[in-house]
């Protein structure tokens, strides 16, 4: 039997969760058009279902209120999804090869790809992307780049959001490994690529036994240029850090500005050994209580860069470590235990540490920690860097639960910690400044939802900024396991939209997002409306990595051509539908092929593809934009070229013959 659903049935099955009444209709509107009630009974919904369900769905056409970039794991790649609807937009090549893109198949896009391979010459074509980190002015995100890292490699890329693609990408000269980035300074000067697992400097050889003296770690300030759109790695230094394995970083705001913030995993100083012994690495990093807070004044260690106080290795500034800690650049705090995560209030008066094998997140207060480095007097570790007692900079600890991560913040005084083991998200108060934001007692845990399941990480609508918004948050899981249909033993991550704006009292999961490509660890969501990407590129001719109109862009179909000079043959080719001028190129096997392409469209999504089978050459020209191939035509036969957008209805009419004559 079916049912007209009216907006008082609606508000009926939400009463049945202690939701508010539904809203009003609008005037006009009357009566909803469809069945929903009935279609909501058939498919077995709850009330609960239907507050979700409306509170996610997006008409088509209509854009969703935030962007969230999360990491794409060990994809290497970016993934741009809108919030609430969770809809997947884009996906932003970045380590890794990605044909759709046209990226890293022959043009420039290959360049920024090889500019991240090992310094003598071996291709790296994945990375283990962690965080995506967008750029910020005054703590508030801009909308103007994102930065992500490479665990695997220790690399740092930069995107461009006018067109979100990648422009750079930079190889540490220094470090195999990083995990705590890439993290901004509130005003972009830099982007933080913290370090992981220690090597000796410049990764040489040196035996395990001598870990103490040779291997070290480095967090590397990378200096952002924002009118070049790049680092400046003349400009950029590291610091030297003990091998103690720093874990994840947050740089200060407001009070805190100019410090940064990083948690460590194995002050045991731990070489794994098992086959001769020792004990296993999992074993041998938990041996302590505590860890090692690393406290850097990022600041001085600039001025001491400047004044020459850091010597040059592989081409970039390292300020040595007994310099760092008797100039006051390094302190270290005690943190229980094996912990993870390290995240700066929006105000920047505390830092929140998750215990990972501790029920506890402990929070410092930076007031503290200052007090205690003006009194002096303070002890050192093995290595000469001072340590603050935890009494001294604790403000509280509050107990959420097992495995307590990652925090991120919202707009009415709460923290949000992910429990890993728990697999849950708890809810917890902040004091100081913010304890009259709500009803509760400051530092207490107030509400714990399960999430499915092994959360990881969690991002919050503009929660890493000085104003976070609340609304939204999604939280990272690793495994779904009963979430979706059976597709075999690998499994999708699974990312939960929970609303923690609507509801007042209690948090909700509203949706479930299955990841079925890379494990992604961390995310950013961005407002909407601060984002001002392209239509199209700006002129005909546009070069994506110049940011200007390439000098060998053909503005016109009558202006293209090819022109032989010895074994060097040069195309200009244009590209508009349906059809590639010139549409036959003959040349002969051993020429040296440049080939300029571009395509003259302006209007948008107006995008041709241009794939030379045989050759693996892939490319994606956008409205306006203009890219150059260039090869040794080595394969003699006759080739085609070909459009891999189906762009018009004469789209497969969109190729011409290559052929290279023996
Ligand atoms: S890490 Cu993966 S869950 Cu690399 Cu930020 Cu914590
Ligand atoms: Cu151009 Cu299909």
């Amino acid at each position: 039997m079916k049912r007209r659903l009216s907006l008082a049935l609606v508000a009926t099955l939400l009463a049945g969760c202690g939701q508010q009444a539904a809203p009003t209709a609008a005037p006009g509107t009357g009566a909803l058009p469809v069945d929903a009630a009935a279609v909501a009974a058939e498919r077995g919904l709850t009330a609960d279902d239907v507050y979700a369900a409306v509170s996610t769905y997006q008409p088509s056409g209509r854009m969703d209120d935030y962007i969230l970039f999360s990491s794409g794991g060990q994809a290497g790649q970016v993934f741009v999804i809108g919030v609430p609807s969770m809809r997947i937009l884009r996906t932003i090549a970045v380590f890794a090869p990605e044909p759709w893109q046209g990226y890293g198949f022959g043009d420039e896009t290959t360049e920024v790809l090889r500019g991240g391979d090992m310094p003598d010459g071996t291709e790296l074509n994945w990375g283990d992307t962690h965080h995506p980190n967008l750029s910020e002015t005054n703590g508030e995100y801009d909308g103007e780049f994102l930065f992500i890292n490479d665990k695997a490699n220790a690399r740092l890329a930069v995107i461009d959001l006018r067109d979100f693609e990648t422009k750079q990408i930079i190889k540490n000269p220094n470090s195999l490994s990083d995990h705590g980035g890439s993290f901004v300074t509130p005003n972009t000067e830099y982007v933080v690529e913290g370090p992981q697992y220690a090597t000796p400097i410049g990764w040489e050889y040196a035996p395990v036994e001598e870990y103490n003296d040779k291997y070290r770690d480095l967090i590397t300030f990378w200096k952002f240029d924002r009118v070049a759109g790049r680092v400046d790695e003349g400009q950029s230094f590291q610091i030297e850090l003990p091998p103690y394995w720093q874990d994840l970083c947050d740089a200060g705001k407001a009070v805190s500005d100019g410090w940064m913030f990083c948690n460590s995993i194995n002050t045991e100083l731990a070489t794994g050994g098992v086959e001769d012994g020792n004990p296993p690495f999992e074993a041998g990093t938990t041996q302590n209580d505590t860890d090692y807070l690393h406290v850097i004044n990022w600041k001085k260690a600039a001025e001491l860069v400047a004044a020459g106080k850091a010597e040059d290795i592989n081409g970039i500034q390292v300020l040595p470590l007994d310099v760092a800690a008797s100039e006051g650049v390094l302190y270290f705090v005690p943190e229980p235990k094996s912990p993870h995560g390290s995240d700066v209030t929006p105000n920047g008066a505390y830092i929140v540490v998750g215990g990972k094998l501790d029920p506890h997140v402990t929070i410092y207060s930076f007031e503290k920690i200052q007090t205690a480095i003006a009194s002096g007097g303070l002890e050192t570790d093995p290595y000469g860097v001072p340590v603050i007692p935890l009494d001294a900079a604790k403000e509280a600890q509050v107990e959420l639960g097992l495995g307590p991560l990652h925090t991120v913040y919202d707009d009415q005084g709460y923290a949000y910690t992910t429990l890993f083991l728990d697999s849950a998200v708890a809810r917890w108060t902040l004091g100081g400044e913010y304890a009259d934001k709500h009803p509760e007692e400051p530092w207490t845990l107030v509400q714990k939802l399960p999430v499915q399941y092994n959360v990881g990480h969690l991002t919050a609508a503009e929660g890493d900024t000085m104003s976070p918004d609340g609304k939204y948050l999604v939280a990272m899981s690793k495994w779904s396991i009963d979430r979706f249909n059976n597709v075999g033993p690998l499994k999708p991550q699974n990312f939960q939209l929970i609303d923690i704006g609507n509801t007042g009292e209690h948090m909700r999961v509203l949706y479930d997002l299955p990841i079925g490509i890379g494990e992604p660890h961390y995310a950013q969501i961005i407002k909407a409306d601060k984002l001002k990407a392209l239509e199209v590129y700006p002129e005909v001719g546009w070069n994506p990595d110049t940011w200007s109109v390439d000098p060998n862009a053909v503005l016109d179909a009558k202006d293209a051509r090819v022109e032989r000079n010895g074994n060097n043959v040069e195309i200009w080719m244009t590209v508009i539908r349906s059809h590639f001028t010139p549409e036959r190129i003959e040349i002969n096997q051993g020429d040296h092929v440049i080939w300029h392409l571009t395509n003259l469209e302006r209007t948008p999504d107006a995008t041709h593809g241009f794939a030379l089978g045989g050759y693996n050459i892939n490319l994606s020209l956008e409205p306006g934009e203009a890219r150059t191939v260039e090869f040794d035509a080595t394969q003699p036969g006759t080739f085609i070229y070909y459009c891999t957008e189906f762009c018009s209805a004469l789209h497969l009419e969109m190729l011409g013959y290559f052929l290279v004559k023996p």
